[in-house]
């Protein structure tokens, strides 16, 4: 059976298991351990430098990808289900998957900054058992794994200002895709005028900016991933986000 490896709050994790689900694509799902499962995830992944992140997919052919667009392509391969990679289109989808990667990385630069000065949404970023049985601890653990995910991804180079331009020109980039697009039938818009992963990478933009009802999150953790001002600022976003939930994440 073939086996996703990711965290479940990750719109990266995201990324991949909507693309899985849309294709139909039967999978297990396994929950990732930072640093404590890296080890295995090396071995797995045969890379013992360098660095290594989830999700990842491996196959029930035996194939390992490491990349959430890669496992999308994958899906889009097997299974059944409404194409997400349409040849036509396949030069601008790589286009806002990597503007949606950026986005990303920015927002998570910011939010992790802003998860350093909440010592409730650093206690849930560690085990269950060790936040139930010492917050003050949980909270400790979960600065070092914070700051240790900061430095991995170079979030801490470029500073806060630079992080928040990087997002709102891929915010407005998103709005402005959207305006040009045709509408299809009473659904929400879609980037390329019918559904592509184009729709699902760059919908993850927002999880930086206010995190979906659907993501599994803590309550203080949902605080830090979310930006009260880009919030305001992409309110129509946000509604299109959850219109696409609603009508395109049906499982
Ligand atoms: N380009 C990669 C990026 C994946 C990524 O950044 N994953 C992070 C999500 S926060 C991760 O694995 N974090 C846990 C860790 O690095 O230990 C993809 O699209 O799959």
């Amino acid at each position: 059976m073939t086996e996703l490896l990711g965290l479940v709050f990750s719109p990266w994790t995201e990324k991949a298991r909507w693309a899985l689900d849309v294709r139909r694509v039967p999978y297990t799902f396994r929950h990732y351990q930072p640093l404590v499962g890296e080890p295995a995830l090396r071995v797995k992944l045969r890379r013992l430098t360098g660095r290594v992140s989830v999700p990842v997919l491996t196959a029930d052919d035996g194939r390992v990808l490491a990349d959430s667009a890669d496992i999308a392509r994958w899906a889009d391969g097997r299974g059944a289900g409404p194409t997400l990679f349409p040849a036509e289109h396949e030069a601008t989808i790589a286009r806002l998957i990597d503007l949606s990667e950026r986005a990303l990385a920015a927002g998570r630069a910011r939010a992790l900054s802003r998860m350093l000065a909440d010592d409730e949404a650093l206690a849930e970023m560690a085990p269950g058992p060790i936040r139930r049985a010492h917050a003050a601890l949980a909270a400790r653990l979960g600065g070092l794994g914070v700051r240790r995910t900061l430095r991995k991804y170079g979030g801490h180079e470029d500073g806060a200002e630079a992080h928040l331009r990087t997002q709102v020109a891929a915010l407005d980039e998103l709005r402005a895709t959207l305006a040009r697009s045709v509408p299809s039938g009473d659904g929400p818009r879609t980037l390329l005028g019918r559904f592509t992963f184009a729709d699902i990478a760059m919908s993850q933009v927002l999880v930086n900016v206010a995190p979906p009802a659907e993501l599994k999150l803590g309550a203080a953790s949902r605080r830090s991933f979310s930006d009260p001002e880009l919030r305001d600022r992409y309110a129509d976003l946000i509604a299109w986000r959850d219109e696409l939930y609603r009508v395109f994440r049906t499982s």
